[in-house]
């Protein structure tokens, strides 16, 4: 298979994140990169297909924020990585305020995601392989792999969230539409509802999204992903949210990854993105399925068996000692 993967990605190494209370060690290292791309051996480098295609999704001063953030930070005075500390939640007007602080709150979902001078480039080089990977897939190719890192499925067209700036998997649907596809389906396996991929294909119809993740009652993001979110207007039934307990294993993951499947197939989907998180592992630091290695190879079978060209991309993931063999099992289903 195609593996698309750009070295330029390790760069973005944000050093703390604000873990439940405290200052703690960044979870989404470089090393996971590093360690997949050395499990597969061989990977290409993306064509550049420049910002059109992410201009197609994301917001003109998201992008804006997302470059120029780092340097106003420092000009500012502030210390270490850029994160938001107030946000713009509360019965607030619609403010045009310029100082980078509100802009860092605005733009954001969390305090866990520091931007750092190196994120938007980093970001940058992952969307182009998620293109080159969905350009390679419009080719003829049967599946392609992206080895995207930052993930993506947590942003939004203009915020940030969840260790996620771009939204790859977005970029990709879209890109895959703008080339002649009708309907793109997207199936989300990353342990986390991808709530910044939902909120962009709301309210259409062309681009269906199924997530299997984590029950939101009790995990990150908390604010989307419960069953009862289905879309609105044009997308009403074009979201598929399909929470499970924590504690899952590979039996109940396959069923619901049968029935998002099945959606998938019953909306005409025409090609076919997957969002593929390996934090379902039951080794993961910070989730709680119980998925095992061998468990992937299961899932990418189910999921070639539906025969739609398919383009894969990474997400999340943090065991990082087993993340090379859980992305080589599942690719190895197709
Ligand atoms: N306990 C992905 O897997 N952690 N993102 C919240 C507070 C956020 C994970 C920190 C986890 C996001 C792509
Ligand atoms: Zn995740």
């Amino acid at each position: 298979m195609r593996c698309f993967y750009d070295p330029g990605q390790l760069a973005h190494a944000p050093a703390r994140e604000l873990h439940n209370g405290a200052f703690v060690p960044y979870a989404e290292k470089p090393a996971r990169a590093a360690a997949i791309a050395a499990t597969l051996g061989t990977t290409e480098l993306p064509q550049d297909r420049g910002e059109v295609p992410i201009r197609a999704v994301h917001d003109a001063g998201y992008i804006d924020f997302l470059k120029t953030a780092p340097a106003r930070w420092a000009e500012a005075g502030r210390p270490g990585d850029v994160m938001g500390y107030i946000w713009p939640t509360v019965r607030k007007r619609a403010l045009k305020l310029d100082r980078i602080d509100a802009l860092a709150g605005q733009y954001s979902i969390d305090a866990s995601t520091p931007l750092t001078a190196q994120t938007w480039d980093a970001s940058y080089r992952s969307v182009q392989c998620a293109l080159a990977a969905t350009h390679a897939v419009l080719a003829g190719e049967r599946a392609a792999f992206a080895l995207s890192r930052p993930p993506g499925h947590h942003a939004g067209a203009d915020y940030l969230g969840g260790y996620c700036y771009l939204n790859h998997v977005a970029v990709a649907a879209q890109a895959a539409r703008d080339a002649g596809v009708k309907r793109v389906g997207i199936l989300d396996i990353d342990y986390h509802h991808g709530n910044g991929t939902q909120d962009i294909f709301w309210a259409r119809g062309d681009v269906v999204f199924a997530s299997i993740h984590a029950d939101p009652a009790t995990d990150f993001p908390f604010y989307w992903g419960h069953a009862d979110e289905i879309g609105e207007g044009d997308g009403e039934g074009a979201t598929l949210n399909l929470p499970l307990p924590r504690g899952t294993a590979i039996n109940a993951f396959r069923r619901a990854q049968e029935r998002a499947l099945a959606a998938i197939a019953a909306s005409g989907a025409e090609f076919l993105l997957v969002s593929f998180g390996a934090d379902t592992f039951v080794g993961d630091p910070i989730s709680a399925f119980a998925l095992e290695t061998g468990d992937y190879a299961v899932l990418g079978r189910d999921i070639a068996a539906a025969g739609l060209p398919t383009a894969i991309v990474m997400e999340g993931g943090y065991a990082i000692d087993a993340l090379g063999a859980n992305v080589a099992s599942f690719l190895s289903g197709f």
